[in-house]
């Protein structure tokens, strides 16, 4: 039977290769992604991430960990994108300046590509005007910013303000979203929309390019 257990405290110990068998293993034994996702690899994630804060795990033990959650979230990609095919729209995604944490900004991509739009995914730490810069090039729907500290997510601020400057701001619609964002911060900061998770930031970009 699918061990999400131990595949959450295998992924804290950075065996990827393991944790990859065992979401074989569970998708082999028709467990969901969804599930696998939230109580075997976020749960172990999680885990991490309370020792990082409290100091019994460093920056090495969680990128090795970090590591095995990509292995596994490659695996889940087809079950959670599903077939879409046809085209919805185009969003630029990136994490924020100075910020390196891409693992919930993968998932977003999963999940938008999932919904059938175009994600040109420009990685992390891009600075706000390469953010401009591409979504006039894709002629892009969304541009979509994600940050995980407290101290990178003001460079949010700086994507709309480039937007303003380069006169896209009425063409282009501005989402935001990572652990720290809020749908206060959001509006403080004169962004379109939050979304608090990846599932909901690919419903909202689809509903946008809707329109
Ligand atoms: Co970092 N880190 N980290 N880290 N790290 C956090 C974020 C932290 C909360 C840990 C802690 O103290 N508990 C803390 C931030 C504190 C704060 O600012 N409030 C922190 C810190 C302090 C740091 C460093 C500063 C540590 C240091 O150097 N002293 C440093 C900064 C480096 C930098 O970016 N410049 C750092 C470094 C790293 C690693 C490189 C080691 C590694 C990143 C590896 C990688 O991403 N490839 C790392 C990791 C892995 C974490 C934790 C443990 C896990 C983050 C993660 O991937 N979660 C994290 C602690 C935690 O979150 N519990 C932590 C799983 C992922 C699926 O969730 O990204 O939140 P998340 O995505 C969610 C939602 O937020 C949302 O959807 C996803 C779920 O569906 N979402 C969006 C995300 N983006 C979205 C965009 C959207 C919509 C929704 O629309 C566009």
């Amino acid at each position: 039977m699918a061990d999400l257990q131990a595949m959450s405290e295998l992924l804290q110990k950075g065996r990827a290769k393991e944790v990859s068998d065992l979401v074989t293993a569970a998708l082999d034994e028709g467990v969901s992604a969804k599930e696998i996702l939230e109580n075997g690899l976020l749960a172990g994630m999680g885990v991490i991430g309370e020792k990082f804060k409290n100091n019994q795990v460093f920056i090495p033990e969680v990128l090795i960990a970090a590591r095995a959650m990509n292995a596994g979230i490659a695996l889940l990609k087809p079950a959670l994108a599903g077939e879409s095919v046809e085209s919805k729209g185009t969003v630029i995604l990136g994490t924020v300046k100075g910020d390196l944490h891409d693992i919930g900004k993968n998932l977003v991509k999963i999940m938008m590509e999932g919904k059938g739009l175009n994600v040109i995914d420009i990685g992390v730490d891009v600075p706000a005007q390469n953010f401009i810069t591409k979504a006039q090039e894709a002629k892009a729907d969304i541009i979509a910013c994600s940050a995980l500290l407290t101290t990178t997510m003001t460079e949010m601020a700086n994507v709309i303000k480039a937007a303003n400057d380069s006169g896209i701001r009425d063409t282009v619609k501005i989402l935001v979203g990572g652990a720290p964002v809020s749908q206060s911060f959001c509006e403080t900061i004169g962004a379109d929309f939050y979304a608090p998770d990846a599932a909901s930031a690919a419903e909202t970009a689809v509903s946008v390019c809707a329109g």
